[in-house]
């Protein structure tokens, strides 16, 4: 049997079903990650599950995403997720520590291990050899509690690198290259496996770059062999001895193959406003740019902030141009102190901020009204960055700090020789803003702020399922178009009832309302429907408020399992062009008998339609009884 290097790795932790594709696959979870803004959904589950400790071989529950202090909720949420980690036996990351993803990889990741985490970015594991992968908190939380993960077995798609990256095109224009051929829908239940002469040049944080940008692609995980690049990796940072080689076998296949060629790849940007709006910088060179940010899970590594700091040198940002950087973790923010990197940003006009999320969630520097804003992170869709009729446009640190000198867009080989940067031989470790497991946590006492409140639960599933329909949507839905984050809405992601007042505000204010008036009804969406975040509360809320099924043209992958972890059915059209004989307030009647005929009556419009699920086996349970939750009790109580 020969194997390729996902196949190699699911394999070792296959507990349920086999290994073809499309069916249905549990597989052993050995790390796990949360961070604050999904975390405490997460715990908030996991404790109700009643586990005495985490059973993976290591969990981190990180401070990240809401660091934003503009009152007590974030901070009360810190406390909170500190005093679980202590009390179930979880590291805990520190504000102020770093990204999620760039610490773990700095500090945790192992080539061959798996890894589940409560946000969509946690492929980036993938750059050291990690099948890791993104999910609703309460499948980490059942992770935690030693189930396994309940997956589709993905293809496997082989992208096969040849060549070597030309000097000012980096390892982000191979992920917008790759959005550009295939869209934010061409890595639906796949995972595309990198090989080829050209990985040799690429370091793991450059590696890490593309597999965290796979998301963009809707993909189940990307994933990069272990070989020596990644040993140098893991020796610099301390954990050499955590290595092991895993590389496909000769002849191992794939079912499908995409090949680049670095040589030929050129300075990439996406357009506003989505990550596959992709083109050559040539082709829009003269924008006017008001602001530019780097930093985020995608773009923050030593190497990124370096190469920034030495093309800053001696110059000055732009004068209409806002300049701001989040290094992604404290490791590189204190690598760069140390060395002078972050003098030149600093001289240059450079505008420092925590090693957080930060602007990427819309934490703070939202753009001007109208303005033109250029980011090295992995989402672009519209409002995200807390302006309305901004426009954001995706790129590497390389076009970035080249707009941020010029002020207008500019393809960076116009800045001149190319400023070499290594990759140090060490990296700088101090983990003194880890917090480790100690003795057992049987008696600490676990800390609740006011604004953290039980996750309400669903009723088991009724059928028919009756009411109207409370909002029909085109194609490519966000979860950040379901449930905003952003200063204002983050804060209350441990308050269900408070943030459901929240649901779709920025497309139809009045849903929330309407929702309850109505005593719940349905969703019409288009294809690839929930893409983006792993945020449970795009679920959740909607539950909240009565939604009882979404029928769309198509969902992504993330989304579609919180839906039914929270007992919402997620439905499909028999015939797409049903999506347009559906309209607004048209009252229907759904049949879903035994799941195998499921009929969609139309009463306003008296006609019927055919309706599909793509559900597997375990689905249907958790479905029937309203969502994991119930029937993770249910379960426990027999
Ligand atoms: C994001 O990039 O949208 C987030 C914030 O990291 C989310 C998680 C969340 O909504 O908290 C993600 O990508 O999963
Ligand atoms: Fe944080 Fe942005 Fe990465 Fe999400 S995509 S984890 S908000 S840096």
């Amino acid at each position: 049997m020969t194997y390729n290097v996902s196949e190699k790795i699911i394999s070792s932790h296959l507990v349920e079903g086999e290994m073809q594709s499309q069916s249905l696959i549990g597989i052993r979870i050995d790390q796990t990650l949360t961070q604050d803004a999904t975390g405490t959904l997460a715990y908030l589950q996991f404790e109700a599950m009643g586990v005495s400790n985490v059973k993976t071989e290591l969990s981190v529950s990180y401070v990240d995403h809401n660091t934003l202090q503009t009152s007590f909720e974030n901070a009360d949420d810190h406390v909170y997720l500190q005093s679980v980690a202590k009390k179930y036996g979880l590291v805990f990351s520190r504000p102020g520590n770093g990204i999620c993803h760039q610490l773990h990889l700095e500090r945790f990741g192992i080539p061959g291990k798996t890894l589940l985490g409560s946000d969509s970015h946690t492929p980036t594991g993938g750059g050291i050899g990690m099948i890791s992968m993104g999910a609703g908190g309460l499948d980490v939380a059942l992770a935690m509690a030693g189930e396994p993960f309940y997956l589709k077995m993905p293809n496997i798609v082989e992208v096969c690198l040849d060549g070597q990256l030309s000097e000012w095109t980096s390892a982000k224009d191979v992920i917008l290259e790759l959005l550009r051929r295939l869209s934010v829908k061409g890595g639906v239940n796949k995972i595309f496996e990198f090989t080829g002469k050209g990985i040799e040049g690429l370091s793991v944080p450059e590696r890490a770059t593309i597999t965290n940008m796979g998301t963009e692609l809707g993909a189940t995980t990307s994933v990069f062999p272990s070989d020596k690049i990644t040993k140098k990796f893991m020796k610099s940072e301390g954990r050499g001895n955590q290595w092991q080689r895993i590389e496909a076998d000769k002849g191992a296949e794939y079912s499908d193959t995409i090949s680049i060629d670095l040589d030929k790849l050129e300075p990439m940007i996406a357009k506003p406003h989505m990550p596959d709006n992709v083109v050559k910088i040539s082709e829009i060179e003269g924008t006017k740019v008001s602001q530019v940010a780097i930093g985020s899970c995608t773009n923050s590594s030593y190497k990124d902030l370096a190469l920034v700091s030495e093309v800053l040198k001696g110059k000055t940002v732009h004068p209409n141009v806002s300049l701001v950087v989040s290094p992604g973790s404290k490791q590189v923010l204190s690598m760069i102190v140390k060395d002078g990197h972050l003098k030149n940003i600093v001289d240059a006009g450079g505008r420092i901020l925590e090693c957080t999320c930060g602007p990427c969630i819309g934490m703070g520097q939202a753009p001007t009204s109208e303005g033109t804003s250029l980011r090295t992170f992995n989402r672009n869709f519209k409002g995200r960055s807390g302006t309305k009729d901004a426009d954001i446009y995706l790129v590497s640190p390389e076009v970035a700090v080249a707009a941020a000198l010029y002020g207008v867009i500019t393809d960076p080989r116009k800045l001149g020789k190319y400023p070499k940067v290594e990759m140090p031989e060490k990296f700088e470790i101090n983990d003194n803003m880890f917090i480790f497991p100690t003795e057992s946590g049987k008696d600490v006492e676990v800390i609740r702020g006011p604004n953290i409140k039980p996750v309400p639960r669903n009723e088991s599933l009724k059928d028919p399922l009756s009411g109207s329909v409370l909002l029909k949507t085109g194609d490519n839905i966000t979860t950040d178009d379901i449930m905003p984050a952003g200063a204002k809405i983050l804060p209350l992601r441990s308050n269900i009832p408070k943030i459901s007042e929240y649901t779709f505000e920025r497309i139809d204010k009045d849903f929330p309302s309407r929702a309850k008036a109505k005593g719940g009804g349905f969703i019409i969406g288009g294809s690839n429907y929930g893409q983006g975040s792993s945020r449970e509360h795009a679920a959740i809320a909607p539950m909240f408020l009565g939604v009882k099924a979404v029928i769309a043209k198509s969902f992504a992958r993330i989304h579609h399992a919180n839906l039914v972890n929270f007992g919402i059915v997620p439905l499909t059209f028999s015939d797409e062009k049903d999506y347009d004989r559906i309209d607004f307030g048209d009252e229907l009647v759904i049949e879903i008998g035994d799941f195998s005929n499921i009929i969609c009556n139309n009463t306003t419009k008296k006609e019927s339609y055919k309706l599909n699920k793509n559900l597997l086996g375990r689905d249907l349970e958790l479905l029937k009884a309203g969502g994991a939750l119930n029937y993770v009790y249910n379960k426990m109580r027999r």
